[in-house]
Parts: C-alpha cells; sequence; structure tokens
C-alpha cells in the first residue's frame, strides 16, 4: 500500500532517480491542499452509512427483482452481504483519497473481487450501479452541495469552508476511485 509520498519514491527508486521538480512540485501541492483533502474525507466518511444504504435502496428501486426469490439480495443474508460490501467500497475509496494513491484500494478491496462476485453469482451490473449512485453522492459531499431533491429530510450540509471551485480536483480524484472500482467489475 502506497500514498502519495512513498509512490513518488518508488517510482523514483524504478528508475534510480534522485526526487525531481516535477515530483516535488506535485507534493508540494499535496501538502498545500492537505486541509481540503481531510475536509473531503471526513465528508465522505460522516455521511457513509446514509451514502451506502441511499445507494443500495436506489439500486434495487430500479431493479426490484433483486429481492424477490432468485434475487441476489434475497433473502435477508444476502441484503446484509450487500449493505456491507457497499459499506467497504466506499470505505477503501475514502482510504484512497486519503492516500492519495489507489494501491490500498486495488490490493486490499478489488484485488479478486470480480472473480468472487462471479463465482457467488453476484451481479457486476447492479453492483456498478450502486457505486455510481456513491460516487456522484461523494461529490455532492465534497463540494458540500448535496442536493435537498436527493436528500430530503436527511439533508447533511457539513458547513466546511467553500473554495472557489469546491475542491474540483478532488471530487475529480475521489471519482476515478469509484470509476476504478467499476472498471474492476466490468
Ligand atoms: C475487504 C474487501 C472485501 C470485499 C470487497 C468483500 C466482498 C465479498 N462479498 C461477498 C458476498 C456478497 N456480496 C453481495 C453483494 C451484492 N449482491 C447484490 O445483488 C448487489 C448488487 C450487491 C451489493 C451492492 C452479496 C449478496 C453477497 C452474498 C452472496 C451469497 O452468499 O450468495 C463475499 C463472499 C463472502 C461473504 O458472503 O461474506 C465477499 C468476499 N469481502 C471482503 O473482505
Amino acid at each position: 500500500m502506497l500514498d502519495a509520498f512513498s509512490r513518488a519514491v518508488v517510482t523514483a527508486d524504478s528508475k534510480t532517480a534522485p526526487i525531481g521538480g516535477e515530483e516535488l512540485a506535485k507534493l508540494r501541492e499535496f501538502i498545500a491542499a492537505g486541509n481540503r483533502r481531510l475536509d473531503a474525507v471526513n465528508a465522505i466518511a460522516s455521511n457513509a452509512s446514509c451514502m451506502v444504504s441511499d445507494a443500495i435502496a436506489g439500486m434495487i428501486c430500479e431493479n426490484q427483482g433483486l429481492i424477490q426469490a432468485g434475487g441476489n439480495c434475497y433473502p435477508n443474508r444476502r441484503m446484509a452481504a450487500c449493505l456491507r460490501d457497499g459499506e467497504i467500497v466506499l470505505r477503501y475509496v475514502t482510504y484512497a483519497l486519503l492516500a492519495g494513491d489507489a494501491s490500498v484500494l486495488d490490493d486490499r478491496c478489488l484485488n479478486g473481487l470480480k472473480e468472487t462476485y462471479t463465482a457467488l453469482g453476484v451481479p457486476l451490473q447492479s453492483t456498478a450501479r450502486a457505486v455510481a449512485i456513491m460516487k456522484a453522492q461523494a461529490a455532492a459531499h465534497i463540494k458540500d452541495q448535496p442536493s435537498e431533491e436527493f436528500a430530503g429530510d436527511k439533508l447533511n450540509v457539513m458547513g466546511m469552508p467553500v473554495t472557489d471551485d469546491r475542491c474540483a480536483s478532488l471530487v475529480a480524484e475521489a471519482s476515478s476511485y469509484f470509476d476504478r472500482v467499476i472498471a474492476a467489475l466490468s
């Protein structure tokens, strides 16, 4: 498992090169935006259980066969496993965002997941749909702009200090981790 710093070291070492100007500039940027990153991580972590239950509920709403006999979210034991998996995925995406590197997500969550799901008959597309919903939720929470329309009485605005671009680069980075999960299941 790597983070932005150890990644720079491993990359430089593989080229037997010193840490150069470009890598240092990237790390300087990583440090300068460090508090934003922590706020982004906190915005997701603080809303995680609501995000997961909403994403799984949304996925099932769109495909109700999942909770009927023969569906992979039936009976309750499988429903619980599905909710747990949603939580696992979101947790590892949050770790990756904290580290600024996808390796923790790849190594500890995605490695072998598609094979496990295929063996158990867990529908990959439905899982990808739930992950896509979490991606949209995470973007809204990092921007601290969850929509009233979707959140209803569960609306939770963190009240973080807001930058002009509403942390666009962190939104993009978090989105790339969700895309990585979807790609691993495709
Ligand atoms: C740390 C990393 C890690 C991951 C990622 C993980 C996933 C994981 N999900 C599993 C099962 C499962 N996963 C699901 C998930 C779903 N079913 C659906 O229809 C939905 C589309 C979807 C939820 C989004 C279900 C229903 C099972 C149980 C399948 C079964 O036992 O028949 C299993 C098999 C063992 C078990 O049931 O606990 C594993 C290993 N375990 C881990 O340790």
